[in-house]
């Protein structure tokens, strides 16, 4: 099984609220559903959440009783937003369903808590793929917290062990700079924690997840000692399905 996270970048225009790219979500869909593949999948927020999120610093936890409206409706945009992707996947005849990390699960001190992970396994098991997003969730000593679809992709890596794990961003994978500011970056094939503290990462969009930084934190998190962990660029139309069929590619592999 393959779990795959849809970035935000990619399914939404980040820059703007609530601007969901339909084309590129309906394309990178068939394309998973062409690959043939078992697959779980997760998705970014996007504009959908990082935005208000920001505006209203949700992921320091309730501070203010200002922000409460604010993480409503949040919680209310990202299940719009996620509505929206697994209506894109249901046409590309994936039976998928989305399940609101901020409905089923809560959060401590920021971190993720699955408890309970029996809904999520019981629907993969009939063959309906759980859609897990990034989402504004229940936080035990913050009051709520922000979870990140690559939080999620990290519980759902513990549930089902899958055999590749796979994170879809709008760049061709980790830079020694960002791609979009510097045009001398270079992609960086292979990753390990060591290299972490070099990178050059400046946030250029509303980000509260810590950017493709906290990705590669998250992503370090899910290899655990011996795994890997894939990062790719799903603006390039076919490169997905290439990947998915264990051809090569240009990505970055990040290993422990
Ligand atoms: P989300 O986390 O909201 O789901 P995402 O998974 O698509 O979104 P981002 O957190 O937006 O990923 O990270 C990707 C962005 O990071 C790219 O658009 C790129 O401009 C930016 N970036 C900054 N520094 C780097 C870097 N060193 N290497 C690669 N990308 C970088
Ligand atoms: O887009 C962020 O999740 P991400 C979730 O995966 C919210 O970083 C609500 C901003």
């Amino acid at each position: 099984m393959i779990l795959i996270k849809l970035g935000g970048s990619v399914i939404t225009d980040k820059s703007e609220y609530k601007k969901f790219n339909r084309e590129q979500t309906a394309r990178l869909c068939a394309e998973m559903a062409a690959s043939g593949r078992g697959l779980i999948m997760v998705h970014g927020a996007g504009s959908y959440g990082h935005v208000l999120a920001k505006q209203y610093q949700l992921q320091q936890g309730l501070q203010d009783f200002r922000q409460v409206p604010a993480a409503a409706q949040v919680q209310h945009d990202v299940r719009e937003l996620s509505l929206q992707v697994t209506e894109e996947m249901i046409k590309v005849g994936i039976p998928a369903v989305s399940v609101p990390p901020g409905s089923c699960f809560v959060m401590d001190n920021g971190r993720l808590l699955v408890k309970d992970p029996e809904s999520i396994k019981a629907l993969a098991h009939i063959g309906i793929m759980p859609v897990l997003f990034g989402d504004v969730v229940a936080d035990r000593s913050k009051g709520f917290g922000i979870c990140s679809g690559d939080q999620a992709m990290e519980a759902l890596a513990r549930i089902f062990r899958p055999d590749k794990v796979i994170f879809v961003s709008d760049v061709d994978g980790l830079y020694t700079a960002d791609p979009k500011k510097d045009p001398n970056a270079k992609l960086i094939p292979e990753v390990s924690g060591d290299m972490l503290d070099k990178l050059d990462s400046e946030l250029t969009v509303a980000d509260v997840t810590g950017g493709i930084r906290g990705k590669v934190e998250e992503m370090l998190n899910i290899c655990g000692n011996d795994g890997e962990c894939i990062l790719v660029n799903g603006t390039v139309p076919g490169r997905l399905l290439a990947l998915l069929k264990d051809e090569d590619v240009p990505c970055t592999k990040v290993r422990p």
